[in-house]
């Protein structure tokens, strides 16, 4: 018996390799990085090439833009569904005087059906005129990223919460989301659950706010077809057109921040919708910043056989199939420039492939240089907690997969280097 379970636990260990598991398919090994090439970004469909704003912005981008649609994350509906806004809670003396907080009750209908959702606003008191705003998607409800028991449950909770899971808590994700330094630096910021918007569970649709979309259809068999991803994006964009009917935010300033698959929807939103000024993703891996031809740590196969409900049914033909992307990650990137993007790894989070991710960011220079911005300006990763930060930015830091102070810090020098805000004591 004793044998036995020495046996198991060697075969576990063995099994974990830099804190990631061993999974089939997955490999962190750099010399097993097949010899990929990468798309030119600037190399139209027919084999020209860009040399101007004019060229990307009429000919190029619009082809990058339709392989996403057609190929990843799916076709964004042009229609839309009505939306009221109703503030629930406000409370100008909130976090000892330093803010103001509101909640918002966002209902989402067709005239038939209805799909709430609660978005958590923090805003700096001691700024005068407009301020500059984070909006970003929590994991388990605005409940969990504060200890303040005014903070209402997200309408989702109830469909989502695994029963009596620690991790529902309220606060149980409050290191994700440092309000107090947030507001300290004049930055407000604006969080909803993402499962608001599109519950993340198999057989939830219906809950969704693309279950509301005249053209949704259960039974839909269309390759290109939006998923979850798709819809987390669009409802970001829905945050933004909240706060354009706010008199306190600075519509020039607004940055989303989405941490992994919140980051890879983050990355898709900030492509769509130019109102998002400064685009961050942090750890967001396969699907998202890294580059899919590299297939280090998550690859295809894995993201779209575990989760089926994110991505458009024709990216499932990339599976084990890489080379044959006629696309890659470092173009989704591209489409936000002149606008800027931020993306942030992890030492230990090779699942997200961080070498993937910095080299995205580096192949997406030469559309900001088009406009006469600066790129990353090196392909060799920097070392931990040595943030590059020009039009573009990219830090590694310390740990696992999580956000932490320091990332938050480091997107905050970069909406003050570009939102031009001199830094404050
Ligand atoms: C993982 C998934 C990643 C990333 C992550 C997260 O399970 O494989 O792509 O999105 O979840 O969102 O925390």
């Amino acid at each position: 018996m004793r044998t036995y379970i020495l046996i198991l636990s060697l075969l576990l260990i063995a099994c974990i390799v830099k804190g990631q598991a061993i999974i089939e398919g997955i490999s962190y090994d750099e010399s097993k990085v097949p010899n990929y090439v990468l798309p030119d970004v600037l190399t139209c469909n027919d084999g020209s090439k860009v040399t101007t704003v004019t060229e990307w912005e009429k000919k190029r981008r619009p082809e990058v833009l339709e392989y996403f649609y057609s190929q990843e994350y799916g076709r964004t509906p042009k229609e839309t569904i009505a939306v009221t806004y109703e503030k629930l809670t406000e409370n100008p003396n909130d976090m000892g005087g330093r803010a103001t907080s509101k909640q918002v009750r966002f209902k989402f209908t067709n005239g038939k059906n209805v799909v709430e959702a609660i978005l958590l606003v923090y805003i700096p008191n001691k700024r005068k005129g407009k301020v500059p705003v984070f909006v970003g998607y929590n994991f388990k409800g605005n409940h969990s990223t504060t200890l303040d028991t005014t903070v209402l449950y997200s309408p989702s909770f109830s469909l989502v919460k695994a029963p009596d899971h620690p991790d529902w808590q309220r606060g149980n994700q409050m290191n994700r989301w440092c309000y107090d330094k947030i507001i300290d630096r004049g930055y407000a910021v604006a969080t909803m659950c993402y499962h608001d918007i599109f519950p993340d569970k198999l057989g939830l649709i219906k809950h969704s706010v693309s279950s509301l979309f005249p053209t949704y259809d259960p039974n839909s068999t269309a390759l290109d077809e939006w998923k979850a991803i798709g819809v987390w994006a669009w409802g970001s964009s829905r945050i933004v057109d909240y706060l354009e009917t706010q008199d306190w935010v600075d519509l020039e300033k607004i940055a989303i921040m989405g941490h992994s698959r919140q980051g890879k929807a983050a990355l898709w939103a900030g492509a769509q919708d130019t109102r998002f000024k400064v685009v961050i993703s942090n750890d967001s891996g396969c699907g998202g910043a890294a580059l899919s031809k590299r297939v280090y740590g998550e690859n295809i196969a894995r993201i779209v056989k575990i989760f089926p409900h994110w991505f458009c049914p024709a990216f499932e033909q990339y599976a084990d199939n890489e080379d044959k992307l006629p696309f890659d990650q470092h173009e989704l990137l591209a489409l936000i420039a002149p606008r800027h993007v931020y993306v942030a790894s992890a030492v230990g989070d090779l699942w997200a492939d961080p070498k993937g991710e910095f080299l995205s960011v580096y192949h997406a220079g030469p559309v900001y240089e088009l406009y006469g911005l600066s790129g990353l300006g090196t392909n060799i990763m920097p070392d931990i907690h040595q943030p590059i930060m020009t039009d573009v930015g990219y830090h590694i830091r310390a740990g696992e997969h999580d956000v932490t102070d320091y990332d938050w810090e480091r997107f905050m020098d970069f909406c003050d280097m570009h939102f031009k805000i001199v830094k404050r004591k």
